[in-house]
């Protein structure tokens, strides 16, 4: 598979995001789907409106990564050859994503705009899983703390429509000074090329011509490199504080 990063490109939002539809097969997407549910139950955090696994591990209270690999159901084919292919981790420190977060959101469930926040290097790649979601992107209102999630009544300044097996990539402006999230509804509404910023990108505009999708649960595997790791000789050190 080869992929053109530039004709991914949403050209309508700040630099840089790219969205490419069909990025891994149905036969892929079902066997992640198999990966992420059969984990065992502790594997899973239950937050109050999603759940969530982090791979490999939680990052310390320092934000630092206790080195270990990523399993190689989240790395093969994704990260190699896919995003190896695009090249959009070349620049990153450690040149490949090294942190993976599984969200998973039933009918009704999200994530308030938030940023990312200082642990990674700016550049996030989402694959979404099961069905479509709307991302909502807001503009920071000044200088916000990047661990702070901020309340959720203005409007979203871009909407991305992220469907099935398809990648989202943000990074540079998009990542840093904008916040995203997810709205807590049963039914995405006002759908249309004059609101979906990624409207011509997607694989199929049809199932949305009346302007809504009824949410159905949908998984996202949202893959980072994080700044600092340590080793495993340095492990004990990071354990004890
Ligand atoms: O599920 C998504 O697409 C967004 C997840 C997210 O915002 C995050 O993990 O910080």
């Amino acid at each position: 598979m080869s992929y053109n990063l530039d004709a991914a490109r949403i050209a309508s939002l700040p630099e840089d995001a790219f969205y490419i539809a069909d990025f891994i097969s149905e036969d892929e997407e079902a066997r992640l789907l198999q990966r992420v549910q059969s984990a065992p139950l502790p594997r899973w955090t239950q937050l109050s409106h999603r759940r969530l696994q982090t791979w490999p591990s939680a990052l310390t209270k320092t934000k630092t990564l206790l080195s270990s690999p990523l399993p190689s159901w989240l790395t093969n084919p994704i990260i190699s050859p896919r995003f190896e292919a695009l090249g959009i981790f070349a620049d990153a420190p450690h040149g490949a994503p090294n942190h993976v977060l599984i969200n998973e959101y039933q009918p009704g469930q999200g994530i308030m705009p938030h940023e990312d926040g200082a642990a990674y290097y700016p550049l996030v790649a989402t694959v979404s899983l099961g069905a479509p979601i709307i991302l909502d992107i807001y503009s920071k209102n000044g200088n916000s703390d990047s661990a702070t999630h901020i309340g959720d009544e203005r409007k979203p300044q871009f909407r991305i429509l992220q469907e099935r097996r398809s990648l989202l990539v943000m990074r540079k402006r998009v990542y840093s000074d904008f916040l995203h999230g997810i709205a807590e509804t049963v039914i995405d509404e006002d759908l249309g090329p004059h609101s979906i910023c990624n409207w011509d990108l997607l694989r199929e505009q049809e199932p949305y011509r009346d302007g809504s999708v009824t949410r159905q649960t949908r998984t996202s595997l949202t893959y980072r490199d994080v700044l600092q790791v340590a080793k495993m000789g340095n492990t004990l050190k990071f354990l004890n504080k």
